[in-house]
């Protein structure tokens, strides 16, 4: 990060140097009005201004407008990934307007920008998609319409939101899927609600292999639902265990794999799973998290077990979520598609395919009806 103190007459004139010489996306560190010791030739008190040049391209055009992701997505990426130290402690000092001008946020966007980051979207992701949506609108004469402009931002995010519902098809074999995450994340009951899916409404042969050994009752959780759905229940302890209960269900369309949630910073769990899971291939991990929990348990429990490979994200208690955008960012910054959303305790009615505009709907709080009658994605 390179620092400097640029002077003008006033702020505005001292404001636009700092854009001239830093670009654009200059951080203003400081503002204050010098003495007129301090500024010799000035007539009137001259006012300087600290700044700080990121590592974002100044030049919007090094950011195509049309390209789709994954290019589009991996420049968006990087704003949410790296956070050197010294920038966010400066972009905490900084009170809001300073953060808005130093992203180039225009005073008709305030609104917008407050409406990403109250909804918890990273403040940088937030004025880099605002930046984009300013450098895409550069070419037309009209200002654009609140409305109209929460409508492209709205698109631009749709087109940023991974998500790929459903499961991989392997070569052969039924498809294997298993669910790892943090403990009461609603692991077993998701399990439970696309186990009942699969195989009532679709028809699919479902088994379940639990390899939670750990916790009393839990097995038995699912031997109840197995019932009622005609899905065989197994329970592996060990690799060779998991590897028969697997080679026993040859003839299924779909092996749903539940496993213990433990405390995420324990990586000796997630080593054991992977020791288990290298006898079988193809094998698709889920990662499942709450949006009831804080944004910080998302890495820290995405780094334990990353080593797994994840391969989807699924969020459940949707129901319960007061902030959304964390789900958003945390989708940008793994770049891991978006899998299922669950929103209640009910088995199998409260899950849903993940869909974009879903996530989109909750960051704005739009309901259905209100998207369709103003046909938001037309
Ligand atoms: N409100 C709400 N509750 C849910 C949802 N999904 C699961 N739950 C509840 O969350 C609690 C924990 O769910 P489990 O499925 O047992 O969680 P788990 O991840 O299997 O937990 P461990 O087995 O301890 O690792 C239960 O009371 C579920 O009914 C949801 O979408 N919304
Ligand atoms: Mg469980």
């Amino acid at each position: 990060m390179q620092i400097k103190k640029i002077t003008g007459k006033n702020y505005l004139e001292a404001l636009d140097r700092v854009k001239s010489e830093l670009g654009e996306d200059a951080l203003i560190l400081g503002t204050r009005t010098l003495r007129r010791s301090e500024s010799l030739k000035a007539v009137s008190p001259q006012v300087e201004i600290t700044a700080a040049t990121d590592r974002f391209p100044s030049n919007p055009q090094e950011f195509p407008s049309e390209k789709l992701f994954p290019e589009e997505q991996s420049s968006f990426v990087e704003t949410v990934d790296e956070e050197p130290e010294l920038k966010s402690l400066v972009m905490t000092l900084l009170n809001q307007t300073e953060r808005v001008r130093a992203f180039g946020i225009r005073e008709r966007q305030f609104g917008l920008y407050k409406n990403l980051i109250d909804a918890g979207v990273n403040e940088r992701l937030a004025g880099k998609m605002i930046e984009r949506l300013n450098a895409e609108s550069e070419s037309s004469l009209e200002t654009p319409s609140l409305f109209k402009e929460k409508a492209e931002m709205a698109k631009l995010m749709k087109r940023l939101t991974p998500c790929d519902p459903g499961f991989k098809k392997p070569k052969s074999g039924p498809r294997l899927v298993a669910f790892v995450g943090p403990t009461g994340a609603g692991k077993t009951t998701t399990l439970a609600k696309l186990a009942a899916r699969f195989s009532l409404e679709k028809n699919k042969k479902v088994a379940i292999i639990s390899l939670d050994t750990y916790r009393v009752g839990a097995v038995e959780q699912l031997r109840v639902y197995g019932q009622i759905m005609n899905a065989p229940v197994e329970v592996a302890s060990d690799p060779d265990e998991f590897q028969q209960a697997v080679a026993r269900h040859r003839d299924k369309d779909l092996i749903l794999i539940d496993t213990t949630g433990k405390n995420h910073k324990d990586p000796a769990y997630p080593n054991r799973l992977k020791q288990i899971f290298s006898r079988v291939e193809e094998l698709e991990t889920h990662l499942v998290l709450s949006v009831a929990m804080d944004e910080k348990i998302f890495d820290s429990v995405y780094n334990s077990y990353r080593s797994l490979g994840i391969d989807r994200l699924l969020f459940t208690k949707l129901d319960e979520g007061v902030s959304f955008g964390p789900m958003f960012n945390f989708a940008l910054k793994t770049h891991v598609p978006l899998s299922y959303f669950t929103d209640g305790q009910r088995v199998p009615e409260d899950i849903e395919v993940a869909e974009s505009e879903r996530v989109i709907r909750l960051i704005f709080n739009w309901n259905e009806a209100k998207l369709k009658a103003e046909a938001i994605y037309d």
